[in-house]
């Protein structure tokens, strides 16, 4: 009788469209071997899933590693504001060393996966003129690699014109490693100079074959309009599905006219869209007085023409939020209350944007989703169904990381000692 490395039996696997079929999983060799209703094999490793629910991993499209952990370093944030956040990283930052940054990003990575996210990209700010922070990710971007795979962005905090040596640090970056190039238009010193910062952002891209993710109109000013600039610059160079457009929180205050135009435009590109519930709920909005305006781009929208959003948590106890776990139904159920997406196709949707849908804005084409030959990444979650899932921000059972198990959580079992109602 054949015999794998570690079999899976009594799954339900869900699937992207919601389907949830009962399945026993081989996995031989860190890919997957075998899948069917009943497996009739041996294994070195059997786990009995007493018919959870079996889901590709969590997809973190967006967090910051170089400034996790260090919330209240060296103040609190007082004002709530991006701004006041950028000031206090400005001044953590001039002390960091390797080991400081490497070992928050690893506690951070770990916290992750246990939580079921196996898949992460970072953002990694590059206007510090040592570049410790992407030295440290670079070297915990390949320490983690058997069990994380793990996306590095160059971000530039300042603005690439905001100071002298911005631009070439940027450079310098690139020819480190880095996956992606970032970028922060809203926060150049000019207009002109967010326009020229989103051109220089995607020759460097065409140059180097990287991806892009650009911080995008992070401000709730109703005339931050980079967004039109990335979406001109991707229809001028086909870059499309490879580029991202996080944040673009202003979107949210544009006026209906102008908006109708860009979703448009938006149309004819494949520009994925990272939102960060979390964040842009507490960030934006703080000008304003009443009525206070919710600072999260059109999500429902954009997800009803059709574009791909995914979700990223941004921040775990950093300047710019102080609390925060990893825990991407946390984030997803964030969405739900702010975006509006109470509808029951839309509940899924915004499980859909933690997973399959980060995997496309990660552009991890074949190596995500539960498969026979791919590699055998999933989680085991304790519950019956996306909205289930969702709802109770249901425990991640198993983490099943290249075909090893590598992390369990016990579901926790409340006893009630009262009067039976
Ligand atoms: N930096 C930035 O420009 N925007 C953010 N949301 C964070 C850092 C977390
Ligand atoms: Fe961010």
């Amino acid at each position: 009788m054949t015999s794998y490395d570690l079999l899976l039996r009594n799954g339900r696997l869900l699937h992207r469209n919601g389907t949830i079929a009962p399945v026993d999983i081989a996995v031989q060799g860190g890919a997957i071997a075998e899948i069917s209703p009943h497996i009739p094999a041996l294994a070195q490793q059997e786990l009995d899933l007493q018919g959870q629910l079996v889901s590709p991993p969590f997809v973190e499209s967006h967090i910051h590693l170089d400034s996790a952990l260090t919330a209240g370093q060296p103040r609190w944030n007082q004002s709530g504001t991006l701004f006041e956040g950028i000031e206090i990283w400005r001044e953590r930052k001039q002390n960091l060393s390797l080991e400081d940054v490497k070992s928050r990003a690893l506690e951070t990575l770990k916290q992750q996966a246990m939580q079921g996210v196996l898949f992460v990209r970072s953002h990694v700010d590059v206007s510090e003129a040592k570049l410790v922070a992407l030295q440290a990710l670079l070297e915990v971007r390949e320490a983690v690699k058997n069990w994380m795979t793990l996306q590095i962005v160059a971000f530039p905090q300042d603005g690439i014109y905001g100071g002298d040596k911005n631009e070439s640090l940027m450079e310098e970056a690139i020819a480190r490693g880095v996956d992606v190039i970032g970028g922060i238009p809203h926060y150049e010193l000019t207009r002109e100079d967010g326009v020229k910062s989103v051109h220089r952002i995607f020759e460097w891209a065409e140059q180097h074959d990287r991806l892009i993710d650009i911080h995008c109109d992070e401000i709730d000013d109703d005339h931050s309009r980079f967004l039109e600039v990335m979406t001109a610059c991707a229809l001028r160079t086909d870059l499309g599905s490879r580029v991202t457009a996080s944040h673009t929180t202003a979107f949210g205050s544009y006026n209906n006219a102008y908006a109708y135009k860009l979703l448009g435009f938006l149309q004819r590109t494949q520009i994925n869209f990272v939102c960060n519930p979390l964040i842009n709920i507490t960030l934006q909005g703080r000008t304003d007085t009443y009525p206070k305006r919710r600072g999260l781009t059109r999500v429902k929208e954009l997800w009803q023409q059709g574009m791909n959003v995914s979700l990223g948590h941004d921040c775990i106890l950093d300047p710019w939020y102080s609390l925060g776990t990893g825990n991407m139904l946390d984030v997803a159920a964030m969405l739900v209350h702010v975006g509006q997406m109470t509808g029951s196709a839309e509940i899924d949707a915004c499980y859909n944007m933690v997973t399959w849908q980060g995997a496309k804005t990660l552009h991890l084409e074949e190596q995500y989703g539960i498969a026979v030959g791919k590699p055998a990444n999933l989680i085991v979650l304790d519950a019956s169904d996306r909205f289930d899932a969702l709802r109770r921000r249901a425990p991640v059972r198993y983490v099943v990381s290249r075909g090893k198990v590598l992390a369990s959580t016990e579901v926790p079992s409340p006893q009630w000692y009262g009067e039976q109602p």
